[in-house]
């Protein structure tokens, strides 16, 4: 089959280059730490932005043409796939994430998607092994159709529930079938609008009730992926029930679903939640649950998922930093869900996003293990807790302090307590100067 694109494969030629169609950074065989940086990145090529979404938003209609030459729906279903495979196989990503949705037209009814879907995932399986690229997760689209305007799994009427749940198993189906080692719930429409129509509890009941059936058919049928819930705060609904990640983990912990599920931390739903990313991840770090991430950036100055390319390298590098101490990806990777801009609209501009997105997050890589060798940031967080290593902290972490102990203890002390400086300002000239040296 000819090329569709007239772009080159994309290769490494490091820093000084001026190429736009090269990597400055991103050398997928460099070592570091141990692992390529093909290892530790896993990149990932997100279906929907780059084969689907054609610039339309609600002031304008599409900028870019996605038919990929194809006439008829399942011609233009069949084109994607190849312009897909195509680009990765040009740009070195060796994974790929999809939503039922983004892969076959839906058609009339749900027995038509099923048969589209049937249609094309032998084409997808081909191209897979034809290039080497392997599925990093699958995911169902059960927030875009009218169904679902008050929820899939949390809507008040069980048929949207059923229906959903037809298209998780069919969704599990193809991720198994494709070898995928991730299956991803982000809530869409799980959330509300207002409690005056809402029973938010019994709600909350049935997403859990949802996830469990999932667990129980897909490892009936042999998966042994992990499951990810994507945290995602206001969009679409004004309550979104996956806000955060501490929210996901009080989720999982009620409803006891920690062993099969770890979660999927976008960039943008981070800071929409108030958070930053590294502050998602941390979440994540500390209660051993990270799973995947899906890699972009918002805009300070927007209060919307604009997903973004991810070109901010203090984020890559604080990101990458919590990625390797969590011990790194095992069945996640860094899944770029992210468009380009509206008025990006060339083939072209999709293969520079990437590259700026992959050339940021190694950028991200070089400058996590660059402070994590330096050791000045990590001896400066161990010396402020030193004061729990021994004495009456020792006694509270080992817990046989008690309220008693512990307030005989601040009797005895004969001054006032005299906290040191956090010294905030220094670490980020700390961090600058590894950075930039
Ligand atoms: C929406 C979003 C989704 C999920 C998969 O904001 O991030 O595309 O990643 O459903
Ligand atoms: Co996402």
């Amino acid at each position: 089959m000819n090329e569709l694109f007239n772009i080159p494969v994309i290769n490494y030629e490091g820093p000084e280059s001026k190429n736009p169609l090269a990597f400055k950074y991103y050398d997928k065989d460099r070592v570091i730490g141990g692992k390529t940086m093909a290892e530790h990145l896993r990149f990932s090529m997100c279906y929907w932005h780059t084969l689907c979404a054609d610039g339309t938003d609600m002031f304008g209609i599409g900028t870019i043409d996605k038919s990929f030459g194809g006439a008829d729906p399942l011609e233009i279903y069949k084109q994607k796939v190849y312009a897909g495979f195509e680009m990765m196989h040009k740009l070195g990503i060796e994974y790929f994430c999809f939503h039922d949705r983004d892969i076959a037209p839906e058609g009339e009814s749900l027995s038509d998607f099923q048969k589209n879907l049937d249609i094309i995932v032998p084409i997808i399986k081909e191209q897979m092994e034809k290039y080497g690229i392997k599925l990093l997760w699958g995911t169902a689209n059960c927030f875009s159709r009218a169904r679902y305007m008050h929820g899939a799994a949390t809507s008040p009427y069980a048929d949207a529930f059923a229906y959903a749940a037809a298209q998780v198993k069919k969704a599990i189906d193809i991720t198994i079938e494709l070898g995928g080692t991730g299956y991803v719930f982000w809530g869409g429409r799980e959330g509300y609008e207002t409690l005056l129509n809402t029973k938010m509890g019994f709600e909350i009941d049935n997403y859990a009730r949802l996830l469990k059936m999932a667990v129980a058919y897909a490892r009936s049928k042999g998966f042994t992926g992990d499951f990810f819930i994507e945290p995602k705060p206001k969009e679409p609904t004004k309550h979104q029930y996956d806000f955060d990640a501490a929210t996901v983990l009080g989720f999982l912990h009620k409803y006891d679903l920690l062993r099969d599920f770890k979660l999927n931390i976008e960039a943008n739903h981070a800071t929409l939640a108030g958070h930053t990313f590294e502050h998602e991840l941390r979440i994540c770090r500390d209660n051993g649950i990270l799973g995947s991430v899906d890699a972009n950036q918002g805009d300070n100055h927007l209060g919307w998922d604009t997903d973004q390319f991810p070109t901010n390298v203090y984020d890559t590098t604080y990101a990458m930093y919590e990625i390797v101490k969590a011990g790194g990806f095992t069945n996640g990777g860094l899944n770029f869900d992210a468009k380009t801009r509206r008025g990006s609209n060339t083939i072209e501009d999709i293969f520079l996003a990437h590259i700026a997105g992959m050339d940021a997050f190694a950028l991200g890589l070089i400058n996590a293990y660059k402070l994590i060798e330096d050791g000045r940031i990590e001896e400066f967080v161990e010396n402020r807790y030193a004061s729990y290593n021994s004495g009456i902290g020792l006694d509270i972490v080992n817990g046989t302090a008690t309220l008693e102990s512990l307030s005989d203890y601040a009797l005895s002390l004969s001054d006032d307590v005299k906290p040191e400086s956090g010294r905030q300002e220094y670490l980020e000239s700390v961090v600058n100067s590894v950075i930039f040296s």
